[in-house]
C-alpha cells in the first residue's frame, strides 16, 4: 500500500465533499513560492469546521488548571507584554495527502498546503512563567473558539504540546500577521504559533490555555495527526515538518492539461525548501525525473531559523519532455525520497514534487 498516483494531473475520482473541502481551505499557488513573506491572501488554509465569530473588545485568553495562579486576559493586555516578530514556515500535515495511493479522503492536498508569514505577537513562555507551573504538569492543551463532530466527537479544536516544547522561547501568541491585525480565517484575534512543527499545533481563535498533569488524549492528539499504517494501530505522533523542497513550475501552463510549456536555452530554477528538524543544509535538483541530481546554490540565510530558504539551478534546457524535481537534505540528515510512505491519514507525505514539463523546438 504505497506508491504515488501518477505524476500530477493523473489524480482522479474526487469525493464532492473533497472539493467542499478543497474550496473551502485552498493552498498557496505555487509561483506564490517567489515571494520571501507570503502575501495573506496567497498563505495556504486549514479550517476543520467554520470560521468562528470573533470580537476582538470581548475577546478573553483564559490560562488554567495546573497553575498557581490563573489568568484572564484581553487581547490589549496582550499587547502590552513583551513582543515578538518571526518568520515562520507552516505547513499542513496533510499536505501530499492526494498524491497517496489510495488516496485518504480528507482535505485532498498535492504540495501547496504552505506558506510563510511574519507573525507578531507575545511569547508564551513568559505567560506561562506568570501563571506560575504547578509541579506535576505534563502537557498544555490550547483551545479554539471553533467547534465542530469530527469522528463521532463534538468538540471545540483543540491539541496539547509537551511542556518542554510550550516552554521553547520560540513559541508565542500571535495576534498579527504580516504586520495586520490576524484576518478571520487565519485565527482573528489569537492563534498559537509554533515554528518547525506541522500546522496542526498552532491552534487558531485561542481561548483557553490549560495546563494539564496527564498526556493530554484529546481527539486531535490521540485520534487524528498519528501515523498509522493500520487504522487499528495507535501510531506515533505528527510533529514537527519533514524537510521538504518545492519547485515554482517554470515556463507557463496550458490552460486544461496544466502541462508547463517552456522555452529552450538557459532556464532558472527557483524554489524553497525547509524542515522542522533543522536547517536545511542541501538542495539538489534533477531534470530527468529523479535519475541524477545535482546541487542547487542556496540563497542568504533567512532572517529566521523558522523561515523557508530560497533555491536557484540553472537549466539549459532542450527541446522534448523532462520531469523536473528537487529535494532538500537537512542537518539531521533527514531528506526526501521519490516514493511516498502510506499511512492511513495520509500525513507527513514529503515525497518530492514531480514537475513534468514541455520544452518546445
Ligand atoms: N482552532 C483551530 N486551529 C487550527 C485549525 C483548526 O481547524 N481550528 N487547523 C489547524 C491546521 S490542521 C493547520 S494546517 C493550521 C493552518 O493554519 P492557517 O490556516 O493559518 O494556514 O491551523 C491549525 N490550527
Ligand atoms: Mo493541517
Amino acid at each position: 500500500m504505497s506508491g504515488r498516483r501518477g505524476l500530477i494531473g493523473e489524480v482522479e475520482g474526487f469525493t464532492a465533499e473533497e472539493v467542499q473541502f478543497a474550496a473551502r481551505n485552498h493552498g498557496m499557488p505555487l509561483e506564490a513560492l517567489r515571494y520571501d513573506v507570503t502575501p495573506v491572501g496567497l498563505h495556504y488554509l486549514l479550517i476543520h469546521y467554520d470560521i468562528p465569530a470573533a470580537d476582538a473588545d470581548g475577546w478573553r485568553l483564559r490560562v488554567a488548571g495546573a497553575v498557581e495562579n490563573e489568568l484572564d486576559l484581553s487581547i490589549a493586555d496582550l499587547k502590552e507584554r513583551p513582543r515578538i516578530s518571526m518568520a515562520v514556515t507552516l505547513e499542513c500535515a496533510g499536505n501530499g495527502r492526494a498524491l497517496l495511493d489510495p488516496r485518504p479522503i480528507s482535505q485532498p492536498w498535492l504540495h501547496e498546503a504552505v506558506g510563510n508569514a511574519e507573525w507578531t505577537g507575545t511569547p508564551l513562555r513568559s505567560l506561562l512563567d506568570g501563571s506560575g507551573i504547578a509541579d506535576g504538569a505534563a502537557d498544555v492543551v490550547f483551545t479554539g473558539a471553533d467547534h465542530g463532530l469530527e469522528g463521532d466527537q463534538e468538540q471545540d479544536y483543540e491539541r496539547s504540546l509537551p511542556l518542554g516544547e510550550a516552554m521553547r522561547d520560540d513559541v508565542f501568541l500571535a495576534y498579527e500577521m504580516n504586520g495586520q491585525p490576524l484576518p478571520p480565517q487565519h485565527g482573528f484575534p489569537l492563534r498559537l504559533v509554533v515554528p518547525g512543527w506541522y500546522g496542526m499545533t498552532s491552534v487558531k481563535w485561542l481561548r483557553r490555555i490549560t495546563v494539564v498533569t496527564e498526556r493530554f488524549a484529546g481527539f486531535q492528539n490521540a485520534e487524528r495527526y498519528r501515523v498509522r499504517s493500520d487504522p487499528e494501530e495507535s501510531g506515533e505522533p505528527v510533529t514537527r515538518m519533514l524537510p521538504r523542497s518545492l519547485m515554482v513550475p517554470p515556463g507557463f501552463p496550458e490552460f486544461s492539461t496544466r502541462t508547463r510549456i517552456v522555452d529552450p536555452g538557459r532556464v532558472t530554477l527557483t524554489g524553497r525548501a525547509w524542515s522542522g528538524f533543522g536547517a536545511v543544509e542541501r538542495v539538489e535538483v534533477s531534470t530527468d525525473g529523479g535519475s541524477t541530481w545535482a546541487d542547487a546554490p542556496l540563497g542568504t540565510p533567512p532572517s529566521s531559523r523558522w523561515a523557508w530558504r530560497a533555491w536557484t539551478f540553472r537549466w539549459d534546457a532542450t527541446p522534448g519532455e523532462h520531469v523536473l524535481c528537487s529535494r532538500a537534505t537537512d542537518e539531521s540528515g533527514r531528506t526526501q525520497l521519490l516514493e511516498p510512505a502510506w499511512n492511513v491519514f495520509g500525513y507527513q507525505n514529503n515525497a518530492v514534487q514531480l514537475t513534468p514539463v514541455l520544452v518546445r523546438g
